[in-house]
């Protein structure tokens, strides 16, 4: 009947950037009557994963925890999320038995993008529809869905930076904004698994985007129209994926609450990259510089396990003194949902990794973007478009060039005093929650995915 309980498993993959989105979404589908079992790869990679899981169960006591033991790690020099991804592939074997003993057995199956040609073949041999979070922006997916086909030709080789990449006559992106492994010759880990994967989705019974129409209507019109592809599952965005009840913090940053309403800049580069050190003190430079209230995430290691450095030798002692003045640093982690939810705050430099971004869209906080890695170009791209804010583009790659605090400072004040950015900002707010309340884009895309799970 119409009333039976829907019952769908999660499976994040490695780092906060693919996990958050995977609780938001438990969160999501718990509040719309869906049970959920949450199957959680153990160990995690880094700390932050695993105290933001203990905190989510303890929050969400309906929500059933299931753990994957993975097998024993090995010594290995790779990048330790990528590493991780690999490691529940080799693992994958002992997923299907615990799939199997799930009560009552789950009508859908949800996993991640990086996961979905280790996890499909699973699903599909004990028939059990299987679904792909795609944690990117939709504009990144046309490039994902697009690529297997694009390396096998010349066609990548042959363009200039500027070139617009093209499929089937249709255009995708200048060359200058796909991730710098993508374009190697050689094989990489981060190619090899985008290949892959992009091959094996369009197996999957639908992929869900953690997106919104308004703020991507030609890429999602690309994909949907079957532009970048003929045969595609139904690709639904059903974002910005709201932040859920255990993320709000205990710990306010009550430094924040005697600032000026807007006055504040929060710079932070997400949750795997390390800027190198020159680069973290010409920031330094340049946030004093600029005049403005900052609250600065400083992080030196790629995972927070490794990262035992004093804040003062990172940043260095004088510099320490002078920015204690307007600012407030913080070093590993802060919650950027209390952050950017506050009055206070009205920038945010940033990465633009993609849950950034929905983030920043999700409270009306307009992004001045220094991309660093991997899809942040593509990102970047598209907050400028929509008016988010703004991008320098000549700051280039992480580690490309030392980009000078005079430079930096510069386009903080530009970015802190445009007026109307801020108010593109605010109307952005005001649509991610339109496509997210009752009767909006993403509430009906969710909805419809319901509706088939529960038959
Ligand atoms: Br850092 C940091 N606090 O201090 P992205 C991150 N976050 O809450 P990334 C904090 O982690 P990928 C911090 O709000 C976001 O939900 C942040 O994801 C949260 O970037 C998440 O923005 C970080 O997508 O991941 O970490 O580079 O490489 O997957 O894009």
């Amino acid at each position: 009947s119409d009333q039976k309980l829907a019952h769908v498993a999660l499976l994040p993959s490695a780092g906060m950037g693919h996990l958050t989105p995977f609780l938001r979404l438990a969160a999501l589908l718990t509040a719309r009557n869906v049970q959920v079992t949450f199957i959680t790869p153990h160990p995690t990679v880094s700390l932050t994963e695993s105290q933001a899981l203990s905190r989510f169960f303890a929050s969400f006591p309906q929500v059933k925890q299931k753990q994957f033991h993975l097998l024993p790690p090995e010594e290995n020099s790779a990048d330790p999320f990528f590493y991780h991804m690999q490691l529940i592939k080799s693992s994958c074997h002992l997923l299907s038995p615990l799939l199997s003993a799930l009560t009552p057995s789950p009508s859908g199956f949800i996993t991640d993008m990086t996961l979905a040609s280790t996890i499909i073949p699973i699903t599909q041999a004990i028939s059990l529809p299987n679904y792909v979070l795609f944690t990117s922006s939709a504009k990144m997916m046309t490039l994902f869905l697009s690529y297997p086909t694009l390396a096998g030709s010349k066609a990548l080789d042959d363009l200039d930076e500027t070139d617009v990449i093209k499929i089937r006559n249709v255009e995708l992106m200048p060359k200058s904004l796909v991730p710098p492994p993508l374009l190697q010759k050689s094989n990489n880990f981060f190619k090899n698994s985008f290949i892959e994967n992009g091959m094996k989705v369009i197996e999957s019974c639908g992929i869900l985007l953690n997106t919104f129409v308004s703020f991507e209507l030609e890429s999602l019109r690309k994909i949907n129209d079957g532009q970048v592809l003929e045969r595609l599952p139904p690709v639904v965005a059903i974002g910005p994926l709201p932040p859920c009840d255990s993320e709000k913090s205990q710990l306010q940053l009550t430094w924040l609450d005697d600032q000026p309403a807007g006055s504040v800049l929060y710079v932070s580069f997400g949750s795997r990259t390390a800027l190198a050190r020159d680069q973290i003190r010409e920031l330094g430079e340049g946030l004093i510089k600029s005049g403005s209230r900052f609250v600065w995430m400083v992080k030196d290691k790629k995972v927070d396990r490794e990262d035992s450095e004093e804040l003062e030798e990172v940043i260095g002692h004088e510099l320490m003194e002078r920015v204690k003045e307007k600012g407030l640093i913080v070093k590993d982690w802060l919650n950027q949902e209390a952050t950017l939810s506050h009055p206070a705050v009205g920038g945010f430099l940033s990465h633009c990794g993609w849950n950034s971004v929905m983030e920043a869209a999700w409270h009306g906080v307009r992004i001045l973007a220094w991309p660093q890695n991997g899809d942040q170009k593509v990102n970047a791209d598209i907050v400028e478009r929509i008016g988010l804010g703004t991008w320098v583009k000549s700051w280039g790659w992480s580690g490309e060039m030392l980009v000078k605090g005079e430079e930096i400072a510069e386009r903080i004040r530009e970015s802190m005093g445009n007026e109307s950015l801020r108010i593109q900002a605010l109307g952005i707010k005001e649509d991610a929650r339109k496509a997210v309340g009752f009767g909006g884009s993403s509430y009906k895309g969710l909805t419809e995915l319901i509706s088939m799970w529960k038959h």
